[in-house]
């Protein structure tokens, strides 16, 4: 199978090119080779033939100046904040618990289901203002963690896995779609 992002589609093979040493994820597992860059540079190439190549963490922002904490529990399909989140720059930890790899969008906004949907039932950020996207964590192995800082105003944000996968049989399979999208509080 393969993975890819509404509107901006790429793939894993091309990533792993881009490959170099540099800064270990903010969290605490280890030294493993990280990757940078990987910005939609491998547009037009989400062929499917990167298969058995996983993304791995990128972590957003520099988490040593972020206010507070929120983790986050990913699964196979849901989003799962462990506690109120604080107003101010925000190091969202994330763990994925699940068997896919998934990431985060920070959406502004309260109401999952009004955020308008594509044709495969992923979250269409176009549709939507991307001045109200305010950034992700880009998708990231099963079993592993990965973090962003976010810098939040008190409201209410949604914090969504849209990455879409292509089964062998060709079968769509949207994350967001599956449920993988919740709202936050942000407090002041
Ligand atoms: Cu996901």
């Amino acid at each position: 199978m393969g993975y890819d992002k509404r509107a901006r589609r790429w793939a894993w093979s091309a990533m792993a090119v881009l490959s170099v040493a540099a800064a270990a994820c903010g969290t605490d597992d280890g030294a493993a080779v990280r990757e940078i860059g990987g910005d939609g540079a491998a547009s037009g190439s989400g062929s499917g033939s990167a298969s058995g190549v996983e993304p791995t963490c990128q972590p957003v922002g520099d988490f040593s100046v972020a206010d507070s904490q929120l983790d986050v529990t990913l699964g196979d399909f849901y989003v799962s904040p462990q506690g109120p989140a604080v107003a101010g720059k925000v190091n969202i930890v994330a763990t994925n618990v699940g068997d896919e790899p998934h990431e985060v969008v920070v959406v502004v906004g309260d109401d999952v289901a009004a955020l308008p949907t594509d044709a495969d039932g992923a979250f269409d950020e176009e549709a939507y203002g991307t001045d109200r996207v305010l950034g992700e964590i880009e998708a990231f192995p099963a079993g592993e963690d990965c973090n962003g800082v976010f810098d939040l105003a008190p409201g209410s944000y949604v914090l969504l896995c849209n990455l879409v996968e292509t089964e062998a049989d060709g079968t769509i399979e949207s994350h967001f779609a599956e449920g993988m999208a919740t709202v936050i509080a942000v407090g002041s």
